[in-house]
């Protein structure tokens, strides 16, 4: 019993020590945005592993000629760098401005991948990215090629039906959508904030993606493809509407299948409500008002009959929301899939509102929002925090802000509030991203987008005041601070993109990946990134008790830290949407 307590108490010193170990070993690498550095930008290497002050250089490929000579500069030590526990320098390199390819080499250290300055430097990123959607398309054949000719497979989950939690029966013709993650299952609520965040791209940077074909079976019809990729998810989400307005919350198998091709996952697909009336949940109803108020603006020019369907299901499902102000979900006996479950709706419910009345001018939806708006800001203001799946409230302060000649008072406050914070931490932070140790939750890759898309949206609304313009603050190059961690300025130096950039991961838990005998995962995939608590159970692939960077496998089975989804892959295309040229 005594030595049993000694162990006990033991453990976590050993653990503990055998880290610092582990830590102390790091060959000192040069970290950067593998895919590269706009040219008016900071321009910033991230050195891991040097204890003292460094000469580096840039030097030009192909032929190495040295364009920049500087000294890197210490920024913390192993106790000082709360986020991975290394030493970290930096090398600033912002006087390279010509376009082209470059390394940057230390002196008796290390050398980094490739990169390239330019002026559009993210297409192909981008492109990559947003074409992943299409190969989360559920219920067609998808093909990837011509640049990823065998990554293909044929229509999966054709067959839909009423789950008894439904409190319907018979079959429910369901088909499109997007599978939500390396899981074949589709869910309102995060596909919520996926197409939302989509829509919201096309409405800030629709002109600079228009010029970026995808490559997608509706490439040639006269809708912009992006527009084409999310009318596959909206129409699925249409199909989740049932005839009193309200949104069933989700369409999966009862548990998830194993590590197949989705066509061969062949259990039933089956429309999963609540367990008991009203069946459907207010936080799906309420996202799904907003995106389709979003929708009914954003295909107006294109599709005028969608448009007005769409503004109607908004309508309708608004309705619903406000008469059912929180009814909750949890996953009824026998499933077993993604809960997406939100105790709290009300951001739900605002966000909707504001979108509605940003497509309509409806007072009464602006009442609705105004009356909320208490509540909102109070949990909104500091700390300010990323939008998720279950945290919307940014996006109903936002929409109000954006559906104004003139956002108001407090929105801008929040907006720029929050903005600032970030942005600080950009400037000054040995990683020079926003991300605090807490942010290292399950998929905290999308905080660090999210958080670049709260900057990038503050930008937008700061320009759009007469005060605003005159600010010197540029937070969009806080916002590339955060991509050049998601692309590789990471302690891992790896680009958490599959297909970009050099040396990008591998095993994403990602079904079609896993199951297709071909090496190499699918392409524009991001991964979830570190998770601070190894939640990867029973498997047990994620470290323990190392710092919270460090808490990521490239293992199929992390599924806690290496599963890709549809959430985290918006909010990276709406920051690279942003650095488009
Ligand atoms: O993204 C979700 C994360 O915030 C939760 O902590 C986690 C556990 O509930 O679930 C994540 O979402 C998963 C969903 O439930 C099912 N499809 C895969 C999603 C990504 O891992
Ligand atoms: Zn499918």
């Amino acid at each position: 019993m005594r030595y049993l307590s000694l162990i006990l108490l033991l453990v976590p010193t050993l653990a503990k020590s055998a880290n610092n170990t582990q830590l102390a070993k790091v060959e000192p690498r040069v970290a950067v945005d593998q895919v590269g550095y706009l040219t008016g930008h900071q321009k910033v290497a991230i050195v891991v592993g040097l204890t003292e002050p460094a000469t580096f250089v840039v030097k030009r490929l192909p032929g190495g000629e040295r364009v920049f000579e500087g000294r890197t500069q210490m920024k913390a030590t192993p106790r000082e760098d709360l986020l991975a526990g290394a030493d970290v320098s930096h090398a600033d390199f912002s006087a390279v401005k010509s376009t082209g390819r470059y390394v940057v080499e230390v002196a008796g250290a290390a050398v980094s991948v490739p990169f390239d300055i330019g002026p559009n430097v993210y297409k192909r990123a981008f492109k990559l990215a947003m074409r992943s959607f299409y190969g989360q398309r559920c219920g067609t054949n998808v093909d990837m090629g011509p640049e990823f000719p065998q990554y293909r497979y044929d229509a999966c989950h054709l067959k839909g039906a009423y789950h008894a939690s439904s409190g319907k029966t018979g079959d429910h013709p369901s088909v499109k959508g997007w599978h939500d993650a390396g899981d074949y299952g589709r869910y309102i609520v995060n596909s919520g904030l996926t197409t939302g965040t989509l829509l919201w791209a096309w409405e800030f940077y629709g002109d600079k993606i228009k010029a970026i074909p995808l490559d997608i079976p509706e490439s040639k019809n006269a809708v912009p493809d992006f527009l084409d990729e999310i009318r596959w998810n909206l129409d699925w989400m249409m199909t989740m509407q049932d005839k009193d307005g309200g949104v069933f919350h989700k369409q999966t198998t009862e548990r998830f299948s194993g590590f197949v091709m989705p066509e061969k996952d062949t259990m039933p697909s089956v429309v999963i409500g609540t367990g008991s009336a009203p069946f459907k949940g207010t936080c799906a109803t309420g996202d799904f008002a907003a995106v389709m108020a979003i929708a009914s603006r954003v295909y107006k020019p294109y599709d005028l009959k969608f448009s007005a369907a769409a503004l109607a299901a908004a309508e309708k499902a608004w309705a619903w929301a406000a008469d059912h102000p929180n009814v909750t979900y949890r996953n009824p006996p026998g499933v077993s899939t993604g809960a997406y479950g939100d105790p709290d709706c009300s951001d739900e419910r605002m966000w909707a509102a504001a979108e509605l009345w940003r497509t309509t001018a409806t007072a009464k939806y602006r009442d609705a929002y105004l009356e909320g708006s208490a509540r909102l800001e109070a949990v909104m203001s500091s700390p300010p925090k990323a939008q998720s799946w279950p945290n919307v409230g940014n996006m109903a302060v936002w929409a109000m802000a954006l559906g104004q000649p003139k956002p108001g008072q407090k929105e801008l406050s929040l907006a720029m509030g929050g903005s600032a914070a970030f942005y600080g931490m950009n400037l000054n932070l040995p990683w020079k991203i926003s991300m605090n140790p807490d942010d290292y939750v399950w998929g905290s890759n999308s905080v660090a987008a999210n958080q670049a898309m709260f900057l990038l949206v503050s930008h937008r609304i700061m320009k759009s005041t007469e005060d605003g313009r005159k600010m010197p603050l540029d937070f969009r190059q806080g916002a590339a601070e955060n991509l050049h961690y998601l692309l590789g300025r990471n302690v891992f130096s790896t680009s958490w993109v599959t297909h970009v950039g050099t040396n990008w991961f591998k095993h994403p838990h990602h079904r079609p990946s896993g199951a297709d005998g071909i090496d190499e995962p699918w392409p524009g995939l991001l991964s979830g990134g570190p998770n601070r608590r190894a939640q990867d159970a029973p498997m047990r692939k994620l470290p323990d008790g190392l710092p919270p960077m460090r808490m990521w496998v490239d293992e199929t089975e992390s599924y806690a830290s290496n599963e890709n989804a549809i959430n985290w892959n918006a909010a990276l295309v709406f920051v690279l949407a942003g650095m488009l040229n």
